[in-house]
């Protein structure tokens, strides 16, 4: 009998910044019964799902931004989400912006159980942009402004009967985020991202070349540790700012098994045999026969690029 997890990745369109959280929980609720009806146990919603994606914007004062934070969670306005999955009997991930009690603020996700219960914390260790203004780009990307870089590291959780990690957005692109998780054994990592079409740098990228990247991230975190990668978009037009969709799931050969071609609120649902990852983690990428860590001290002892260490 195959492991089976039916997953749904739920890809969101623009959330405009007037759209309130009602409107945007009320609109999960809505994929979460259509990913019902189409045989899902899991549901996975983007990076920030609950409001757009408002590090673009610059508050000079920080407390600013807060209304876009969560306090708790669930919440008074998220209740009504964790309540619709325990009445479906629906796994969900989602990530929000998390203000502690003590004053911290994280980019987070986490895993909840069919019962509605909180079973994991994930809060963003790669945080790109920049934490002031920067006249010289034409968007703002001020997640360093208003978090702080995750401090829960990557952990890997017992979870619908597999096991079960997460990422967000930017930490896709690091091969250190997947490795560190492959080696807890992880058969899927879910992510959420909103990604802006322009880099907000002069340099020329196109839609395509960061559409190419984003599966290139994807796909070789799978296939380098052999597991499930669920990556899905909030995508569209924000007030003016364009974030590509391109939601995918890849499988442990790094495939991919699925993609979404619009910016709409829509689903795509997978049925992940998970012993599919077996095969990789047993063959190729046999940690424990292959790895040399002894070579890979650099990865922990370095930040950025050194001295080259090779000698003549
Ligand atoms: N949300 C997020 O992490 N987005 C980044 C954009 C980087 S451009 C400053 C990403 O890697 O998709």
């Amino acid at each position: 009998m195959p492991r089976l997890l039916t997953v749904a990745a739920a890809q969101l369109g623009p959330i405009q910044k007037a759209e309130d959280r009602p409107a945007v929980v009320a609109r999960m609720i809505a994929l979460m019964r259509a990913a019902k009806a189409r045989g899902a146990d899991f549901i996975v919603y983007p990076e920030l799902a609950l409001t757009t994606f408002f590090p673009r914007w610059y508050y000079e004062d920080r407390a600013e931004a807060e209304r876009w934070f969560e306090r708790r969670m669930p919440g008074p306005q998220t209740q009504p989400l964790f309540d619709t999955a325990r009445e479906l009997g629906m796994a969900m991930s989602f990530g929000y912006a998390e203000l502690t009690p003590e004053g911290r603020r994280f980019n987070t996700s986490i895993l909840v159980d069919r019962s509605g219960a909180i079973v994991g914390k994930y809060r963003k260790v790669h945080l790109p942009g920049h934490a002031e203004h920067d006249p010289t780009r034409a968007h703002q990307h001020l997640e360093k402004r208003y978090f702080e870089p995750g401090d829960l590291g990557f952990p890997v959780w017992e979870f619908e009967g597999g096991l079960v990690g997460m990422a967000i957005c930017n930490d896709r692109r690091w091969p250190e985020t997947y490795r560190v998780m492959g080696l807890q054994g992880v058969e899927m990592v879910v992510l959420g991202y909103n990604t802006p079409t322009a880099n907000g740098h002069s340099r020329a990228e196109t839609l395509e070349d960061r559409m190419f990247h984003n599966r290139l991230s994807v796909q070789a975190g799978a296939y380098q540790n052999s597991t499930w990668v669920v990556a899905v978009a909030k995508a569209g037009i924000e007030d003016g700012h364009h974030l590509f969709g391109g939601t995918l799931i890849a499988g442990p050969d790094g495939k991919i098994v699925g993609e979404l071609d619009h910016e709409e609120d829509g689903l795509l649902v997978h049925a992940c045999d998970l012993d599919a990852t077996r095969f990789g983690k047993e063959t190729m990428f046999n940690f424990a026969a292959h790895r040399r860590v002894e070579h890979y001290g650099l990865i922990t002892q370095r930040a950025g690029v050194g001295a080259p260490l090779g000698r003549r």
